[in-house]
């Protein structure tokens, strides 16, 4: 079976409320390896740039506050189907709706609302691709030195 990379990331919020270890217990629990990981902060260049399909919408300087209020853990997740998988496994955007309709998810568990939603995901392979060289260089050198071996 295919294996497929996702972008991960545990949002200011989440770590400082000591939400990681519960939240790499289910990553685990849920068959992903962590591949990568590594806790930076974000300044507000780069967090805009990271949410730039959002730049104009009216949330988003909120979100870049927020995203730049202490420092995030990002993880590249690896499983078959890992950017559904991980999607299913955070829950709806907005935490309180995911708190009602999936009690079970990630973002209910550590959620508080729309914005602070405590996680991220990537919403398709080629966002994972984009997203995990954002953080950790490109992408197609993994597969280089892996070919190599
Ligand atoms: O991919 P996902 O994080 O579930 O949601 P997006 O619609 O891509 O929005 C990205 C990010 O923006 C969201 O995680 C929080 C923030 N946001 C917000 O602050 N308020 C909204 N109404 C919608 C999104
Ligand atoms: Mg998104």
């Amino acid at each position: 079976v295919q294996r497929e990379r996702t972008l991960a990331m545990i949002k200011p919020d989440g770590l400082s409320g000591n939400y990681t270890e519960k939240i790499k217990e289910v990553i685990l629990e849920s068959g992903f390896d962590i591949v990568k990981e590594a806790v930076v902060h974000l300044d507000a260049e780069r967090a805009s740039l990271f949410y730039s399909e959002h730049s104009g919408r009216s949330f988003f300087d909120s979100l870049v506050m927020y995203m730049t209020s202490g420092p995030v853990l990002a993880m590249v997740l690896e499983r078959p189907d890992a950017v559904l998988h991980w999607r299913v496994l955070i829950g709806p955007t907005d935490a309180r709706k995911a708190k009602i309709s999936h009690p079970n998810s990630i973002r209910a568990m550590c959620g508080l609302d729309s914005e602070k939603n405590c996680v991220h995901g990537s919403d398709s392979p080629q966002s994972a691709a984009r997203e995990i060289s954002f953080f950790f260089g490109d992408v197609r050198s993994d597969t280089v030195e892996h070919d190599e071996l």
